[in-house]
């Protein structure tokens, strides 16, 4: 790659009116991209910090500026004009000069967004799309597009808590394409709606990422009403579409109680509740069903879970290579969310993902709550062979992008949707 000339950050806006980073590099060749930063509500204890500026006169504190000033001012600095070679060498700079361990100091925001920008300018500069450079950055090529897992119902930080588990989602199973399975998705969205509205007289509210967000009774309310949908739509539950939760229960932990239901649960009861609920229903994959610091019960909710259904690690993972190790020693759990902002550039996610690989995990690329129009996110799911993408639900456009593109980058490559299930995961 030629040397970066310019690195430009405005403060942008996400989908929830909450300041974000714009960020532009311009490579002496001349080629210039931008990359937009996403961000989450439900965030894990262990993710890299974004550098928000405190300001509370001004967006209740979430203000990006000075965020935009460490790309304008140190990260510049260190890296414009000087031969850095590879992504590597480019990330590598940017965790020396932020120099804490959870990239604080110049914001985890800054550093993403520049790690983005600068892979995107070296892929204009190649002349290749930027889902082939992102494989080649990883020594593959691109073989197959993820199965798609969209939001249907939310609770939890990203509805209010209404109910306390976040989301459920819909699996198309049985498409082999994305514009089917997006088809698919669609009716089932559509049937909810119709089905919600005349269920619970509400007007339709939708949570930060889109999923429907009536005032459920409880979390079997909402498994009952998402097999409804699936049915309404003339649809096979399970065979045809299948059902992921993510539970996020970090976000009703105390440290030793898990608050789903009127009377506290403890874990045991927890590992019992999931048990039944993926007995019950179509469930393929569950996300985060224990709390991120619950190390001690997570390889017994994975022993539980088995191979009936994916065991999904997102806050207690944080796209973090010590805590992946660590879940991989105890077998805690079979599957990565990966989300390049937890950790914050493209090479300590790169290296997440081959920790993921090497013991025969699953994959999920994931969007934030808070997002952008930016749609790199599919690009970086189809250049790292990601098994499945989570991105939200199929209504708002800073979702769309990303399915949008999935679609261009399907009618491009004419690549299938991965198997699904894969081979099955210890
Ligand atoms: C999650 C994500 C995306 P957030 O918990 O998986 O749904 O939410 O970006 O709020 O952390
Ligand atoms: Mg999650």
């Amino acid at each position: 790659m030629s040397s970066i000339q310019t690195l430009r950050a405005i403060e942008i806006l996400d989908s929830r009116g909450r300041p974000t980073l714009e960020v532009s590099c311009e490579l002496a060749g001349g080629a210039c991209a931008s990359a937009q930063v996403p961000s989450g509500a439900s965030t894990g204890k262990a993710e890299a910090v974004e550098l928000r500026d405190g300001d509370a006169s001004r967006h209740a504190g979430l203000g990006c500026r000075r965020a935009v000033s460490s790309v304008t001012g140190p990260i510049a600095s260190a890296l414009c004009g000087r031969e850095l070679e590879t992504q590597a060498a480019v990330d590598e700079m940017l965790i020396a000069v932020d120099g804490t361990a959870d990239k604080s100091r110049l914001g985890a925001n800054a550093i993403l967004g520049v790690s983005i920008a600068a892979a995107r300018a070296v892929a204009v500069e190649r002349g290749v799309p930027f889902y082939e450079h992102l494989s080649e950055m990883i020594g593959e090529s691109p073989r197959a597009l993820p199965r798609l897992t969209i939001n249907l119902f939310s609770g939890g930080r990203h509805a209010g808590g209404q109910v306390p588990i976040q989301d459920v989602l819909l699996v198309p199973a049985s498409a082999t394409t994305i514009d089917d399975g997006l088809a698919m998705v669609c009716a089932v969205y559509k049937a909810a709606a119709e089905l919600i509205h005349s269920k619970y007289s509400v007007r339709l509210l939708t949570a930060d990422e889109g999923g429907l967000a009536p005032p459920f009774a409880g979390v079997e309310a909402m498994l009952d009403d998402t097999v409804a949908a699936i049915t309404a739509a003339g649809l096979r539950p399970g065979d045809d579409m299948g059902i992921a939760m993510d539970v996020a229960a970090s976000h009703f932990y105390d440290g030793s109680r898990y608050f789903i239901s009127t009377e506290p649960s403890t874990a045991d009861d927890m590992i019992g509740q999931v048990s039944r609920w993926v007995r019950d229903y179509p469930i393929v994959s569950v996300e985060d069903p224990l709390a991120e610091d619950d190390w001690e019960h997570w390889p017994m909710i994975h022993a539980a879970l088995g191979e009936r259904a994916l065991t999904v690690g997102d806050d207690l993972l944080c796209t973090n290579p010590a805590r992946i190790r660590r879940a991989i020693e105890t077998k805690s759990c079979n599957t990565l969310l990966l989300k390049v902002n937890q950790i914050g550039t493209l090479s300590e996610a790169a290296e997440a993902l081959a920790l993921a690989r090497a013991a025969n995990w699953h994959v999920t690329i994931s969007a934030r709550s808070g997002e952008t129009e930016d749609c790199w996110l599919a690009d970086l799911a189809v250049g790292w062979g990601a098994d499945q993408i989570k991105v939200g639900s199929v209504t708002q456009s800073e979702r769309l992008s990303k399915y949008n593109r999935l679609l261009a980058i399907e009618a491009a490559t004419r690549l299938p949707v991965v198997d699904w299930p894969r081979a099955a995961v210890p």
